[in-house]
C-alpha cells in the first residue's frame, strides 16, 4: 500500500552536513520526495511530534535539543515506505544501530541519533498534520515506478 511518512533530519543532522547523505539513502532507494520544509521547531513544536514520550526522564533534553537549531522535515512516500525507513534510519540509540543504517554508520548516541521517522501509518497521518498542509503536500508522478516495484512487465508475457 502507498504510504507517507514523516521523516526530520534533527539538529545534529543538519550541523554535522548529513542532509545530503540521508536524502540521497531515501532518494536511491526509490522513495518520492512530496514535502519538505527547513525551520528552527519552538519547544511547543517538538513537544507535540514527542507527545508520547511526555511522561518520560529524556523528554525534558529531547525537546531542548530537537529545538536547538534547525531541522529539515520532510514528507517521503512509496509503498511500504514507514517500514523501510525504518529500517533503513537502524536501532534508537546509534552504538546499537547496525552497520549500513543512518544511525549505525553515523551516530555513538542515544539522544543525537540524526533523524525521526513516523513509526505506523496512525502516527504518520498525525505527525505530518503537524507540519504540512495537505496544499503543501505535492501529487506528482515519477517514471520509474513500473520499474520500482517490479511490475515493467506483465506476468503473462
Ligand atoms: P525512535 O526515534 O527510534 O522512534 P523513540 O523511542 O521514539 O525512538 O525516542 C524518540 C527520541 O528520543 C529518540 O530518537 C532519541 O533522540 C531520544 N531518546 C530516546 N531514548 C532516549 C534516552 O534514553 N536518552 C536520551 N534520549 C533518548
Ligand atoms: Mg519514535
Amino acid at each position: 500500500m502507498v504510504e507517507r511518512t514523516l521523516i526530520v533530519i534533527k539538529p545534529d543532522g543538519v550541523q554535522r552536513h548529513l542532509i545530503g547523505e540521508i536524502i540521497g539513502r531515501f532518494e536511491k532507494k526509490g522513495f518520492k520526495l512530496v514535502a519538505a520544509k527547513f525551520l528552527q521547531l519552538s519547544e511547543k513544536q517538538a513537544g507535540q511530534l514527542y507527545a508520547v514520550h511526555r511522561e518520560k526522564a529524556f523528554f525534558k533534553g529531547l525537546i531542548k535539543f530537537l529545538s536547538s537549531a534547525p531541522v529539515l522535515l520532510m514528507v517521503w512516500e512509496a509503498e511500504g515506505v514507514i517500514d523501510m525507513t525504518r529500517k533503513m534510519m537502524g536501532a534508537t540509540f546509534g552504538f546499537y544501530a547496525e552497520l549500513g543504517t543512518i544511525r549505525g554508520d553515523f551516530s555513538c548516541s542515544e539522544r543525537c541519533n540524526l533523524v525521526h521517522g513516523s513509526d505506523s501509518p496512525e502516527s504518520a497521518q498525525q505527525e505530518i498534520k503537524l507540519f504540512f498542509t495537505p496544499s503543501e503536500i505535492i501529487n506528482y508522478k515519477l517514471t520509474d515506478a513500473h520499474w520500482l516495484y517490479g511490475r515493467a512487465v506483465s506476468p503473462k508475457k
